[in-house]
This record gives C-alpha cells, sequence and structure tokens, in this order.
C-alpha cells in the first residue's frame, strides 16, 4: 500500500489530522501528516500477541469517532453502558476496521514503527498475525462500552466463539487495563495466577490481542480506587468509551 493512499483513507475516514496545518513543513513524510507523529508500536514484553499502538487517532479524529458512536443512540441513558453489533457493522466500524488493517500492513513494511528488533517471535508476527490480518472480513463484531468513572469490566478471556485477534479503541479516558494467567493453561502455576500486568490504555490508542494474549490471558479493567494506578499516580477518571472489534467463528 502507498502511504498516500493510507493518508487518504484515514482522512476520510475520521477527517483531518489536527496537525495539518504543519502540511507543507512535513512534505515527504506523508505519515506524519496522519498521526501528527509516527505511529510506533509497543509490545508489552511479558505477554505475547499483545501490541499498543498508542497514536492511532488524533485528537480530532478520536472526537470524530465519539461523535459517531453517540450518534448511534446507544448511550442516552447512563443505565446503557453497553451496545454490541453483529454482522453488517456500522459504516464508521468498517472505515476503522480499514484503517486497522492498513496501519498493520504499512507498520509491517516500517521496521522503525516497532521498538523491538525482530519481527517474529516464537512464530507469532510482532504485530498481528498475517492469516489473520488477511481474512475477510476482519472483523464482524463489534462492541461499545461506555464506563462512567469507578465503573470496568471483570477479568474474562473472550468467548472461544470468536476468533483470534481482537482490537480494542479506546476513547476519553486513560485506564489501565490488567492482564493476568488464565488457569486452564498446562504451565499454569500459583505465582502465575497473582501476577498481573498492567498496560496503560490512552485516549486514542489501538491495542492488538491475539495468540497467546487471546487464549492465556485474562483481560480486566477495575477503576475502583486504588487499581487505576500508573507511574505512582491515581489516573483522574472520566467517562472512558471503547470499541472492541472481533470476528465470530465461521459456523457462527
Ligand atoms: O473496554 C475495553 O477496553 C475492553 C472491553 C472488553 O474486554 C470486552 O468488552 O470484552
Amino acid at each position: 500500500m502507498e502511504m498516500d493512499d493510507y493518508k487518504t483513507l484515514i482522512h476520510e475516514a475520521f477527517g483531518e489530522s489536527s496537525e495539518d496545518s504543519d502540511d507543507r513543513q512535513l512534505e515527504g513524510s506523508n505519515i506524519e501528516l496522519v498521526f501528527g507523529e509516527s505511529p510506533k508500536w509497543e509490545r508489552i514484553s511479558e505477554i505475547k500477541g499483545l501490541s499498543l499502538c498508542k497514536d492511532f487517532l488524533t485528537p480530532d479524529q478520536q472526537s470524530t469517532l465519539l461523535a459517531s458512536i453517540l450518534q448511534e443512540g446507544w448511550f442516552t441513558d447512563v443505565s446503557h453502558n453497553q451496545a454490541m453489533r453483529f454482522g453488517d457493522l456500522p459504516v464508521w466500524a468498517n472505515e476503522l476496521s480499514t484503517c486497522i488493517r492498513e496501519l498493520i500492513q504499512y507498520s509491517n513494511y516500517d521496521p522503525e514503527s516497532m521498538d523491538i528488533s525482530s519481527c517474529e517471535i516464537d512464530g507469532q508476527d510482532c504485530i498481528f498475525p498475517s492469516k489473520l490480518l488477511n481474512r475477510e472480513p476482519l472483523f464482524n463484531q463489534l462492541i461499545a462500552n461506555s464506563y462512567q468513572p469507578g465503573e470496568g469490566i471483570c477479568a474474562h478471556v473472550d468467548l472461544m466463539r470468536f476468533e483470534d485477534g481482537i482490537a480494542v479503541i479506546s476513547l476519553e479516558s486513560s485506564c489501565v487495563m490488567h492482564f493476568s494467567r488464565f488457569k486452564n493453561e498446562v504451565a499454569f502455576n500459583e505465582k502465575q495466577s497473582v501476577l498481573k500486568i498492567p498496560v496503560y490504555l490512552t485516549p486514542g490508542s489501538l491495542l492488538l490481542i491475539s495468540g497467546e494474549a487471546r487464549y492465556q490471558w485474562k483481560h480486566e479493567i477495575n477503576r475502583k480506587p486504588g487499581f487505576q494506578i500508573w507511574d505512582g499516580q491515581e489516573i483522574v477518571q472520566k467517562r472512558r468509551t471503547s470499541i472492541t472489534l472481533r470476528k465470530l467463528c465461521n459456523s457462527e
């Protein structure tokens, strides 16, 4: 994929980047025009199959996406905090899927976007396995969650009715998602069960969960006092909205 195509795509989906005033200065390095900064992926070293792109969407793109979600009317009442869609997804969700696919494809050709030297870890592609990336559709199920301060989600492994390869986009409030080993694993021991790996999800970030991270680790968000600590500080909580994209297994 040409980078110009990628730039056009994300602009069409989520509007202009807030850094567009810098366009002329940045001529020749197109990716900066899309994100403001080059998208960088982080691997969470303790967990295979977990990749985080903090600067997936600029603040303007986040606002556009949030407006599209709110327009669905799912969260008009605070007692409604979750919505699911299967099959035909809203246009904005399909655009989001396309942007995710294009970003991963682009990143695979740009070793500088990774902060690790090897792109293959135990046979698992560093960002997202290519056999998942090339499936059609990439995603056909979405969950939108709207969490008020203090609200989160209990530790779980996503249901087996969903294929491997899950994407989580965070909006509005930062949070810490904790990963802990899933018990049914052969090599499980008690020490591992209590070990929780914190992952800091900022607004506009994209988290990809595949392989071990999807099947051998539970994830949770505990927003009760004392659990949302990052860099030694309790995170100031606001409403947090997230979009989770998955693909149903074919037999469904
Ligand atoms: O809100 C999130 O970031 C994750 C949501 C999630 O894990 C789920 O809905 O199964």
